[in-house]
């Protein structure tokens, strides 16, 4: 999935601390640590989250790759610590024996033929997402050094719907997602998210859990990231790939795809039309920012929906695998709602897909040798393309 950078995650969610490394980064690229730290702590908050959000103060430990403020081109090692791991160090754990329906417990036991469903859950635990999003805010100012912005919002929990434009433009994504940020439940809309929470509400006190739908997008991305020849190289396939490596991530949309389906190809193909200064132009971008696998240069938009929580507070008919014997679920400490914290993730990913395929179509070793080629992409522009207009042969030999 990834072309160029390597990402590896390990940890488990009630161990000592998360470590991550990530490989391939260019040296020469200034990093903001408190950036890291910064876009963990979005994905800490949000209202809907469990007991264990209060326990944890995300913050990033640098221990490799990273010299004099810079990436030094080897790879860079981070390590998040798990501050609930006090909490566990000394205690005698429980086996846990019954599985949630929806979790990884019975899936996992059968895999690893685990003694306890509890050690499905250390791996299989969302915690382990931190990690990513440490890794994405590198990426993350990788693509803004180029001008890459990216962003997100909630666009659904469980029925209720958020108002958004069905192709909002660019100005529109970025007042989306700025209101969004101020917002516990990160949505755009004030109106719309007194509605989400009364639903969140709603689903507690059903001791219950909510699921939803969350968009995120890049704008100002060059065309030609990703590439149809090969389809390991499409870049929308690899979107897919990294957004449903999400924990409790089921489904993605490219633009607005679903939609697109019930319609005629006049009314869903985005039509080119010549502007200023020798440039092309579409007037509308319900491709969402990729045709053939291959980034538009038009804004990237993905929607990706989010099933609820599989643990629940209300029980769950379950068996019991130590007895065969009918059962029903235990409650464990977890989120009723996650999707605030789901936006976060998914622009982690988002970033390391685009940095990989950027990293791609650049080469190069430091950030001296990529700056002047990055200059050099082709743009949207008659002058960038080749076009004679001659008639040709294949000319294969037989
Ligand atoms: C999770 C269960 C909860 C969540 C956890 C994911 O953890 P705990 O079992 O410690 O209460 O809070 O997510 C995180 C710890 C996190 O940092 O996102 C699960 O079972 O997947």
């Amino acid at each position: 999935m990834l072309r160029r950078l390597r990402l590896l995650t390990a940890g488990e969610s009630h161990g000592p601390h998360l470590s991550v490394i990530l490989d391939g980064l260019p040296a020469g690229l200034p990093l903001q640590l408190e950036q890291l730290n910064f876009q963990l702590a979005r994905r800490q908050k949000g209202f809907g989250s469990g007991g264990r959000m209060r326990i944890e103060k995300d913050r990033v430990r640098l221990s490799a790759g990273f010299v004099a403020g810079k990436t030094s081109g080897g790879p860079l090692a981070i390590e998040i610590p798990n501050l609930d791991f006090a909490n566990w160090q000394e205690r005698e754990i429980e086996a846990m024996t019954i599985p949630r329906p929806g979790h990884a417990d019975l899936t996992g036991a059968i895999k690893y033929q685990h003694a306890d469903l509890r050690l499905c859950l250390e791996r299989a635990s969302a915690r382990e997402t931190a990690g990513r999003v440490a890794a994405g805010a590198v990426c993350r100012q990788l693509l803004e050094h180029f001008g890459v912005r990216i962003g997100g919002f909630v666009e659904r929990i469980a029925s209720v719907a958020v108002p958004i434009p069905e192709v909002p433009d660019a100005a529109e994504l970025e007042a989306l997602a700025a209101r969004a940020l101020q917002d516990d439940l990160g949505c755009p809309d004030p109106q719309a998210s007194a509605a989400l929470r009364a639903e969140i509400k709603q689903v507690m006190a059903a001791k219950d859990t909510a699921g939803g739908v969350f968009r995120i997008f890049a704008l100002h991305l060059p065309p030609g990231l990703g590439s149809y020849v090969q389809w390991d190289r499409r870049l929308d396939a690899r979107l897919a790939f990294a957004m449903l490596s999400i924990p409790a991530m089921k489904g993605i949309e490219i633009g607005p795809a679903f939609a697109n389906a019930g319609r005629r190809g006049s009314a869903v193909h985005d039509e080119i039309f010549p502007a200023d200064s020798g440039r092309l132009r579409r007037h509308s971008n319900r491709a969402g920012g990729l045709e053939g696998g291959i980034s538009t240069g038009e804004p990237l938009l993905l929607s990706v929906a989010m099933k609820p929580i599989s643990t629940t507070l209300a029980p769950r008919r379950s068996v019991d695998l130590k007895s065969g014997e009918a059962a029903v679920t235990r409650y464990e400490r977890s989120d009723f709602c996650a999707l605030p914290r789901a936006v976060p993730i998914g622009e982690a990913m988002l970033a390391l897909v685009l940095a990989d395929a950027l990293l791609e179509k650049l080469g190069g070793d430091s950030m001296r040798e990529i700056e002047p080629r990055f200059k050099a992409l082709a743009g949207n522009r008659l002058d960038d393309l080749d076009l004679d207009g001659k008639s040709w042969r294949f000319d294969y030999a037989i």
